[in-house]
């Protein structure tokens, strides 16, 4: 087995989707994909105090990160998460463009990628290292209409905010997982209408 198959296999293992691609740099970013679920929920956020917190991605992720991150630089490399848990806030990775150019879907009208298992459920984390992993050109994908999304507008439909246009989001400040409303306990409470209603996938997960 190769270091390259080994290094992936055992991100596998940890995640339920792995993608390759490489940084103008030359280093490589693997992308990595957890699916959000009622159990494993993370997509829970808040800012108690005015202090930003992941709580979904500090439980379910950061223990994952870790242990991939250790067996890397066991093998002798360098490597490092893109943000705060692999989760690049200020958008310094776009994580939608490197799922789709790295096989993991396809971008829905809904802006968000849905992948044939899991929907649009699943949550990406980017590291950057130095191991000699090589990117699946083969599985690469254009950024293009997608086919399940043919017929359908129930995600723009149904938007709250009208904040949707086919595949993009003309003001991202109107959407209300942006303006997010706050439990007692400092949890916000994200919209994610545009992700519930979407059939695509639905019967496969
Ligand atoms: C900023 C941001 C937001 C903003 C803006 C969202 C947006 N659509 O741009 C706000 C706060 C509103 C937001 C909300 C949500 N977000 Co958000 N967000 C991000 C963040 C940090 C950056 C995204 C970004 O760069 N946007 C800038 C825009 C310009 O880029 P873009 O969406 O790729 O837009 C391209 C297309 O529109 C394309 N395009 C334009 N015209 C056309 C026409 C056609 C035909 C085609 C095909 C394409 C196309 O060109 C644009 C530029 O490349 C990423 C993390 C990351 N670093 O990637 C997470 C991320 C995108 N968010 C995510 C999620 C899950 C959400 C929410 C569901 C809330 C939540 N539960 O976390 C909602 C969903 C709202 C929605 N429908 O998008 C996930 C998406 C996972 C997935 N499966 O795709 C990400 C990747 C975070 C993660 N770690 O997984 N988010
Ligand atoms: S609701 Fe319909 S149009 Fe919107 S992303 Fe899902 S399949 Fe595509
Ligand atoms: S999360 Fe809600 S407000 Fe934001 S685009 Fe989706 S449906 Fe609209």
């Amino acid at each position: 087995m190769t270091l390259d198959q080994q290094i992936t296999g055992y991100a596998e293992s940890l995640f339920d989707v792995v993608g390759i691609s490489r940084l103008s740099s030359g280093e490589s970013l693997l992308i990595l994909g957890l699916e959000s679920t009622p159990e494993r929920n993370l997509d829970e956020f808040g800012h108690p105090d005015g202090h930003f917190q992941m709580y979904g991605f500090e439980k379910h992720v950061a223990p994952r990160l870790k242990v991939l991150l250790d067996f890397i630089r066991s093998q002798g490399f360098s490597v490092e998460p893109v943000g705060r848990y692999g989760y690049p806030l200020k958008g310094e990775v776009n994580l939608k463009k490197e799922a789709i150019h790295t096989g993991l879907g396809r971008r829905g009208k809904n802006t968000i990628i849905l992948n044939p298992r899991y929907g649009p459920w699943l949550r990406f984390m980017a590291v950057k290292t130095d191991a000699p992993l090589e990117p699946k050109a083969d599985l690469a994908q254009a950024e293009e209409e997608n086919p399940v999304c043919h017929g359908c507008s129930i995600c723009i439909d149904a938007c709250p905010a009208g904040a949707l246009e086919p595949y993009r989001m003309p003001d991202i400040s109107i959407c209300l997982s942006n303006i997010t409303k706050m439990t007692e306990e400092g949890r916000s409470i994200l919209c994610d209408l545009c992700l519930e209603l979407c059939p695509a996938f639905k019967e496969k997960s």
